[in-house]
């Protein structure tokens, strides 16, 4: 990033202390565990750009709550984020991707009006390729009095967010995130170590132009989903002018970013290997379906709003279908039809 001194430059921390002026009566706590999130990312932005220099590309050997490989950066970041988020007793609870059960502190160490659940290291499995990967995280609020924590106060639908966002290791660093006041993306700069604002209040285009899904899963999908694609790929109704590019990066946070800048709709539909899709409705899917409905757009599992879901465990899974609105209520509109068609 070019910038000149004098320039109006807005860091992370001063957008966040300006969102707590909407709020004469905030405490502080939110905005310093909205720090100590960009802080952590900060750390693991870092580690990621050395990744390919220390020796910490590779599988630690061990599996995660999903069975799934764990790599050394997954854990780099799973560890910094809970040792940096919360510090200052902010948080009731932390849950985690990586760990099968959420960490409750206890009300001892402080207030604790929020909980915190993330997705450390999203897209892990691109990390030896040198592809973009993300952090994803929410922030909601403890209703429960504060000795009582429990899960259920973890699990609240996404529509209760106090804040989400995303942090997406690429080319550049950059986090975006929303407090229900518009969405926002600032770039780090690495000099001089600043996240400073770079994407005000986006928008994501109404229609979509890109279509982001793992095609080679098409062999396990249904008919519905098959022939949403079909009409994605070849214009919805046959229309040209509909025609969609294809585009998968299958590192969830990059393929929402590109999609949210220049209009796209993301699919990861349940399929017969995955009747429920691949990925997790509590640090998945309900963050990025606050942001893009911040955003004006939308996100659905194909029957109702991501964030109108029910959260019954802290891993679930659900299909997700997410980007342009227009696009994303088309979908839902196909897939209704077809429920509604008798199997044959
Ligand atoms: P992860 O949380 O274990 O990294 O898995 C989630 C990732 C997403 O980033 C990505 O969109 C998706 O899995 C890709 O799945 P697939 O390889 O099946 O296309
Ligand atoms: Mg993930």
């Amino acid at each position: 990033m070019t910038w000149e001194p004098g320039a109006n430059l807005t860091t992370v921390e001063s957008h966040i202390l300006e969102m707590q002026r909407l709020h004469p009566s905030a405490s502080g706590d939110f905005t310093s565990l909205l720090n100590d999130i960009t802080f952590a990312a900060k750390i693991v932005a870092r580690e990621v750009s050395r990744a390919g220099l220390v020796d910490i590309l590779g599988d630690t050997g061990a599996q995660n709550v999903q069975g799934e490989a764990v790599k050394k950066l997954d854990e780099y970041a799973n560890r910094t984020f809970m040792r940096c988020v919360g510090k200052r007793g902010q948080v009731c609870a932390l849950a985690s991707e990586e760990n099968e059960d959420p960490v409750f502190i206890a009300p001892a160490e402080g207030s604790g009006r929020y909980l915190v659940l993330f997705d450390p290291l999203d897209g892990s499995s691109n990390i030896d390729a040198n592809v973009s990967v993300g952090t994803i995280f929410s922030i909601s609020r403890r209703l429960s009095p504060r000795d009582r924590v429990s899960s259920q106060d973890l699990l609240q639908p996404g529509r209760n967010l106090a804040a989400a966002g995303y942090v997406i290791y690429g080319s550049s660093t950059m986090f975006v995130y929303t407090t229900g006041y518009g969405v926002h993306g600032f770039t780090l700069d690495p000099g001089i170590g600043e996240f400073l604002l770079s994407h005000a209040n986006i928008r994501i285009p109404f229609s979509a132009t890109v279509y982001s899904t793992n095609e080679g899963n098409e062999p396990d999908w249904g008919p519905a989903v098959r022939e949403i694609v079909r009409q994605l790929k070849h214009g919805r109704a046959g229309q040209a002018e509909t025609r969609m590019a294809a585009r998968y990066i299958g590192s969830l946070v990059a393929d929402f970013h590109r999609n949210l800048l220049h209009g796209g709709v993301y699919l990861y539909p349940g399929s017969r290997r995955h009747p429920q899709g691949k990925l997790r409705l509590m640090y998945e899917a309900n963050p990025l379906a606050f942001i893009v409905e911040q955003a004006g757009g939308y996100a659905s599992d194909g029957r109702r709003a991501i964030l109108d879901i029910p959260p019954r465990a802290l891993h679930e899974r659900t299909p997700l279908y997410i980007g342009c609105r227009d696009t994303v209520l088309w979908i839902e509109q196909c897939l209704e039809r077809a429920a509604g068609e008798p199997a044959g």
